[in-house]
C-alpha cells in the first residue's frame, strides 16, 4: 500500500525547467559554447555543478575550478531573476486537484528535489507550508540518480521506502526512485520511460485512487 507520495519539484509541481534552460543558454552564449534544447534535456533532475559539467562537454578550452564556480553562480543569478516571474498560476495542470484529494485522504506528501532553490520556488507558488516534509539539494551529498533525496524525504515522513511513490519528470529521477525501491509515476519528459510503474502526460490524467492502489 502507498502511504506517502514524494513529488519532484521542477517539471512536476511547477515548470521552472524553461527558466533553467534560459539561464544555461545565456551562460553558454556568453562563453561561446554550443548549447541547445537537446543538450538541455540531459540536465533535468541533475545538480547545478553536474549540469555545468554536461554543458562544458562542448567547451573548447579547460576551465579552472574557480571559473566553474563563477559560471554556476552566474547561471544561478540569471535563473533566480527569472524565478521572480513565477506565481501560483504556474503550478502545472492537475497538481492542486490531485494534491488536495490526497490530503483529504490523509496521505503524507513530501518534495524530493535536486534544486537548492526549492525554498524560494515553494514560497513563490505559495506552497511553502503545504507539504509534510521537504528534502532538496541543500540537504544531500549525492544527487539523482542516487536515491539519497528520496530516502531522506521518506525518513522525514516516517514512512518506509517500499510504501512511498515518487512522481518524477526526469530519467535521472526515475532511476533515483527505483534505486530507493520506491514506486514511480513518470510524467512529462519521463512519460516515455518504460521502467516507471505508471506513466502519464501530466497529473490531470491520474486520480488519487489509482495512485494509492499501486503495489
Ligand atoms: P538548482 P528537480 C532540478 O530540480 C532541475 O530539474 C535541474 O534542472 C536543476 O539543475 C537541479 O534541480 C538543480 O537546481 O540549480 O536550482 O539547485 O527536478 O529535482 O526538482
Ligand atoms: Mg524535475
Amino acid at each position: 500500500m502507498i502511504k506517502g507520495i514524494i513529488f519532484d519539484l521542477d517539471g512536476v509541481i511547477v515548470s521552472t525547467d524553461e527558466y533553467h534552460y534560459q539561464g544555461w543558454q545565456q551562460l553558454a552564449d556568453e562563453e561561446g559554447i554550443e548549447f541547445n534544447r537537446e543538450i538541455n534535456e540531459r540536465l533535468r533532475g541533475v545538480s547545478r555543478m553536474e549540469s555545468l559539467g554536461i554543458l562544458l562537454e562542448k567547451a573548447t578550452k579547460e576551465y579552472s575550478e574557480e571559473e566553474k564556480i563563477e559560471m554556476a553562480t552566474r547561471k544561478n543569478n540569471i535563473y533566480r531573476n527569472l524565478l521572480k516571474n513565477i506565481t501560483p498560476a504556474d503550478i502545472l495542470p492537475g497538481v492542486m486537484d490531485l494534491l488536495n484529494e490526497l490530503k483529504k485522504k490523509g496521505i503524507k506528501m513530501a518534495i524530493g528535489s535536486s534544486s537548492k532553490n526549492t525554498p524560494v520556488i515553494l514560497e513563490r507558488i505559495r506552497m511553502d507550508t503545504f507539504f509534510d516534509a521537504v528534502a532538496d539539494g541543500n540537504d544531500i551529498r549525492n544527487s539523482k540518480p542516487d536515491p539519497e533525496v528520496f530516502l531522506l524525504a521518506a525518513t522525514r515522513l516516517s514512512i518506509p521506502a517500499e510504501e512511498c511513490l515518487v512522481v518524477e519528470d526526469a530519467e535521472a529521477g526515475v532511476s533515483a526512485a527505483l534505486n530507493a525501491r520506491m514506486k514511480v509515476l513518470a510524467v512529462g519528459s519521463a512519460s516515455k520511460d518504460k521502467r516507471a510503474h505508471l506513466r502519464a502526460a501530466d497529473l490531470t490524467e491520474v486520480t488519487a485512487e489509482e495512485l494509492l492502489m499501486m503495489n
